[in-house]
């Protein structure tokens, strides 16, 4: 029995992990999240209480996070943090880029003084973004040795956190390993971001919106397949490593949104182009061949279509979970035009 301590567990990627853990492992869960308008209590639901405990707070709180740490030092079987708490919607970062260099940086130094204080393990999660963008028609991808060049604030903060993570592994020896992950979707996700909010769109009888051309290429990955990738690092991964975790699922945004009008019995045609994002990354693609041989790590979504029809099919089973966020975002959007 090893035990985890989990930040940002109440987000959408966080809380999908957490019941991977439960699910795959004998190992317990302490969450700390300090329920943004991000989290989710609803997602945290019906976990078994001998087996996860939720502790409401702010991962920049030096003493909470300290206290937490703490209590995986020891033990037969070393414990180890799993960072995932951070600001993350890049739209958010454009209006107000002040919660995301103190939640994404400060926060992330607070976990690493602990770890470090503690001797305990960490694993940090960050994002293929840190890499900036691909020309459309580069045919490469992403490595572990891409240089990192961030364009929004989101990005930055995010490349920011990742330079401390392996500053402290070189200056303190502290264990740590690093994952740079694709665009994540599936249950649980906020409708502020684009695969939700489209799907969301349309069941309220809305219409959907596409950046700018929608020419941008995002690769998707099901987020259960990100966190059997987290987990195979946790049990597998070498020290002071970074994997890169993507699952081949590149597509432009226009052809996500006619898949998802399609699945929806709807015109494939049938969107509005709105305004697009100040500084929009152009393509994002990872090259994930060492996390599958070194960690011996296979997606289990390898039909994008096919995990977006059980995607659309969770929405529409879970409105009363989404709709009372929905009118808010949605405002939120049309007055910046989107
Ligand atoms: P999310 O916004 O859904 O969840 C973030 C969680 O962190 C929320 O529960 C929020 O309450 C919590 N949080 C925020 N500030 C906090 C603070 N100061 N103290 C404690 N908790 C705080 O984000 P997500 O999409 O689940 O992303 C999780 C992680 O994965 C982030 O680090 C993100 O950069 C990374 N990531 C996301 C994607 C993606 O496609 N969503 C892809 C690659 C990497
Ligand atoms: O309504 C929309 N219309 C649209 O065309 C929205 C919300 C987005 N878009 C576009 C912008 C992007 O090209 O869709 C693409 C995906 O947008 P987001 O869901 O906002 O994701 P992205 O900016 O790519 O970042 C995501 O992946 C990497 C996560 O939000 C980050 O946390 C993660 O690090």
């Amino acid at each position: 029995m090893r035990r985890l301590l989990v930040t940002g567990g109440a987000g959408f990627i966080g809380a999908n992990f957490v019941h991977h853990v439960l699910e795959h492992t004998e190992d317990e869960v302490v969450v700390l999240d300090s329920f943004t308008y991000a989290a989710s209590r609803r997602a945290l639901e019906g976990l078994p209480a001998g087996r996860v405990r939720v502790e409401e707070g702010d991962v920049r709180d030096e003493g909470l996070v300290d206290g937490l740490v703490g209590e995986l030092a020891g033990g037969d079987e070393p414990g180890a943090v799993v960072h995932f708490a951070a600001e993350s919607h890049n739209d958010n970062s454009l209006r107000d880029p002040s919660p995301f260099v103190t939640t994404n940086i400060m926060g992330t130094f607070t976990v690493l003084e602990a770890v470090r204080r503690h001797g305990v393990r960490l694993h940090h999660i960050s994002t293929d973004e840190v890499y900036g963008d691909l020309e459309l028609e580069d045919p490469g991808r992403f490595t572990e040795d891409t240089a990192y060049r961030p364009s929004s604030p989101y990005s930055a903060s995010k490349a920011g956190a990742d330079h401390l993570v392996r500053a402290w592994v070189r200056s303190f020896g502290v264990e740590a390993t690093l994952s740079n992950c694709s665009n994540n979707y599936g249950p649980w996700q906020h409708v502020e971001k684009f695969i939700p909010r489209q799907i969301t769109n349309l069941l309220d009888g809305g219409r959907v919106k596409l950046y700018g051309s929608g020419n941008n290429v995002r690769d998707w990955i099901h987020v259960d397949d990100h966190s059997s990738a987290v987990l195979r690092i946790l049990d597998r991964g070498a020290a002071g490593e970074t994997y890169l975790v993507g699952a081949d699922g590149e597509r432009s945004n226009l052809e996500v949104v006619r898949a998802i009008l399609r699945l929806m019995g709807r015109d494939p045609d049938d969107f509005d182009h709105v305004a697009d994002r100040a500084g929009h990354d152009l393509r994002y693609a990872i090259d994930s061949t060492r996390s599958r041989t070194e960690l011996g790590w296979v997606p289990r979504f390898t039909s994008f279509e096919e995990g977006l029809a059980r995607t659309v099919e969770w929405y529409a089973a879970h409105a009363d979970w989404w709709r009372p966020k929905k009118a808010a975002i949605e405002a939120a959007y049309a007055a910046k035009g989107q």
